[in-house]
């Protein structure tokens, strides 16, 4: 558990969500110290400290009490708590917002050559994937008899590599599909990110300081509408 007094939030280091995470505590009005490889960043106006790590790693962070809240994708949000369901892991956490940015989608795509398919083309193919979890539980509700193929990066060139015969990866614009010759089929998950809390906080001065940023939150969601 984080036994700091400090509200600890957990946000992605170096990527897609980093520079959106950072403007968002910043129209929060939390001022940071952030130098590029620490760790570790403290606001030098409340009592927050925000933990800078993969995005792989920021559920667990939360669901484990390391830190009390974390933006991250829902796609990894969703990933992460199936494989610590099946783990037998604690796994939930409060979802407190959806936020504004980091939107797209996890899709099936497959080689256009060999043009239109529906979902039963699947059945005995290999699927290559970042989110074996999310696609395995896809499979098992359409009753898709398909193997998975985990790959941490550069998914959209395994059928090609012939590692797989098709994917299932995020999208946003759909120029990377395009790009490798990949059709994009049914998205199985729709994503934002979001903001999360581990379930058990219970610190009375930490809980004021969330409900004191919430209405801020919603104000500069609805600044953006
Ligand atoms: O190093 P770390 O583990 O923290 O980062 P990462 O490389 O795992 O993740 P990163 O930074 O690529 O993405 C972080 C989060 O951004 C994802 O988990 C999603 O929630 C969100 N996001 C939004 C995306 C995209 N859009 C996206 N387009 N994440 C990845 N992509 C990739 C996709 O995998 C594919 O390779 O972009 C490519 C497709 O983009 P288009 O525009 O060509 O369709
Ligand atoms: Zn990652």
């Amino acid at each position: 558990m984080n036994n700091s007094n400090r509200l600890r939030i957990a946000i992605q280091k170096g990527g897609r969500l980093s520079k959106d995470c950072q403007d968002l505590l910043k129209q929060l009005g939390v001022k940071l110290n952030l130098r590029e490889q620490r760790l570790i960043a403290h606001s030098t106006n409340m009592p927050i400290d925000v933990l800078r790590v993969r995005d792989d790693d920021i559920p667990g962070l939360v669901m484990d009490g390391v830190c009390d809240l974390g933006i991250v994708g829902e796609n990894v949000l969703v990933e992460v708590q199936a494989e610590r369901e099946r783990q037998g892991v604690p796994s939930e956490v409060n979802k407190l917002s959806k936020l504004d940015f980091g939107y797209c989608r996890l899709a099936l795509a497959w080689p256009q050559e060999l043009g239109a398919r529906d979902k039963s083309w699947f059945e005995g193919k290999r699927i290559a994937t970042t989110y074996p979890e999310i696609l395995t539980q896809w499979l098992k509700r359409e009753g898709i008899n398909a193997s998975t193929v985990m790959l941490t990066g550069s998914v959209e060139v395994a059928p090609r590599a012939g590692l797989s015969d098709a994917i299932c990866d995020l999208v946003s614009t759909g120029a990377t599909l395009e790009a490798n010759g990949l059709i994009q089929g049914e998205t199985i998950l729709e994503s934002n990110a979001c903001l999360i809390q581990n379930k058990d906080l219970q610190d009375a001065d930490k809980l004021a300081l969330i409900n004191k940023l919430m209405p801020r939150l919603r104000g500069v969601r609805q600044a953006k509408e």
